[in-house]
Parts: C-alpha cells; structure tokens; sequence
C-alpha cells in the first residue's frame, strides 16, 4: 500500500495539503477525460448522465453513483494508504465531483457541506493559474472552522446552505487568518490532499475557454459519527456500503 513519507504527512498537518506526484499515469488520465468528454458530447451514454449542452461544464455531482469509471477512482487501491495515513485510520468515501473547466467558486470550508471530510483532488491534466486552478490559504486547516451553526437566523431556522452570506464569511475568516493564498500547481496525475478545513476557493480563469480537468473525491473518517445524509452511501475501499451512521456495513 502507498504511504505518506514523514515529511508529506507533516506538511499535510501544517499547511493542511500537500501534492502527491505521479499517483496516476498518463494513459489513465487521458483515457478519463476521453470518458468524460464523450459523455458530455452524448458519443457515449450512460444511465445517470444527460449530454450537455456544448456551453454548459458545469461540474457533475456524485457521479460515482452512476458510473462505475469514477467509483473506481473513487476507491482506487493506490489512494487508500494516503488517506488512512492523514486521517490515522479507515475511509469512507462519500463525494465526487468532476471539473472540466475551473469552479471559480467562492471562498470555502468543505468541512462545512461535508463535516469531518477531507479530499484527494487529482489533476487529469496540467492544471495552473492559466485554467483557473484551486488557490489555498496554507495553515487555515488549524483555524476556525465556520458550521451551519455559525448561520443559524435568530429565530432558530438555519439559512440556506448556499449563497454569498456563507461565502463572504469565509472571506473575513481568511482576511482574520492573515496568511496569504497560494495557487495549487498540479501535473497530470499527481493529486492533491487536502483538509476539510482548509479555506480554499476556485482561481479566475486566466486563459478564457481552457479546460482543467479534475475530480475531487471527499471522504470521511470511517469512525466519524457525523454523517447526516440519511440516503447518501458511505462506501469503503472494499466497495461495501452502509448508509447514515448505521454500523456494521450493508453491501448493496
Ligand atoms: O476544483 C475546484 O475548482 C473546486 C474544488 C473544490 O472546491 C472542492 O473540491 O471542494
């Protein structure tokens, strides 16, 4: 199984990433973005993915619910020890979701949407500054972590997950934190590990019409009892199931 050197695991703890090079060939890359843009184009049809519109990159959501290519990346056996050695135990995987272009998405926690989570973010193909890559304030994963609590309205409701009143908080967060962001600069194959609390936020893209192609897989602590989606799987590196926090697995 691949392990974290010392160093790796020490810099993943301090500035909450760090890139792992070379985890996925080349061929494999390649072969996952022919996949991905037949199926946008509709050259290749699977149940689960509609094709898209020639404009609309818009990023897929749990698409390893419906294709059994992106569950294998999902729980591919070369990630595993990365992950049990950031979170000092078992995974279970809960999220993808596949980027063709930049998100430019604003400033967030993903231990917000997700808690507990952390994610591995692997580069399909050079990704930089030019095609709107990820930029991370390093060390924020040992600050504060802002939760649905923090947006609870006076009179008890919650507001809604989404939307600037959430983003322009983690604004002020990383304002407060007082470091500054770095750009993520990945090659093809490598990925990247990151915590859940770091405050990271997708780059402007630089070069208007270029793709970046990316899948971000989340996972969680095996053990940890935070899981509040009552129908969303959590699946283990041996393809079991179990659904919310029940305990043992249910292989479906
Ligand atoms: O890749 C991106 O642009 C955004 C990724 C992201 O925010 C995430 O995986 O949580």
């Amino acid at each position: 199984m691949n392990h974290l050197t010392p160093d790796q695991l020490a810099t993943y703890r301090r500035d909450g990433f760090v890139l792992i090079p070379g985890v996925f060939s080349h061929a494999e890359c390649d072969s996952f973005v022919q996949h991905m843009m037949d199926l946008h184009a509709g050259r290749e049809k699977i149940a689960g993915f509609e094709p898209r519109d020639p404009n609309n990159w818009g990023r897929t959501f749990n698409q390893h619910l419906y294709d059994p290519l992106a569950m294998n990346l999902l729980i591919d056996p070369r990630l595993r020890g990365y992950l049990e050695d950031a979170c000092g135990g078992a995974v279970d995987a809960v999220q993808t979701m596949y980027f063709w272009v930049g998100s430019q998405q604003g400033r967030h926690q993903d231990q917000y949407y997700l808690p507990d989570c952390f994610s591995a973010w692997i580069a399909m193909t050079e990704v930089g500054p030019e095609n709107g890559t990820i930029y991370v304030q390093p060390g924020s994963n040992r600050g504060r972590l802002l939760t649905m609590e923090d947006f609870r309205k006076p009179n008890g409701e919650l507001s809604p997950m989404f939307g600037d009143h959430y983003n322009g908080a983690v604004d002020k967060l990383y304002v407060t934190n007082g470091a500054p962001e770095v750009p993520v600069i990945a090659s093809k194959g490598d990925f990247v590990l990151f915590d859940g609390k770091l405050i990271h936020r997708g780059g402007t893209i630089l070069k208007p019409g270029s793709f970046r192609h990316v899948m971000a897989n989340h996972y969680i602590p095996h053990a940890s009892t935070k899981w509040q989606y009552q129908e969303w799987p959590r699946i283990a590196f041996d393809g079991s199931r179990r659904v919310a926090n029940h305990v043992p697995a249910v292989t479906t």
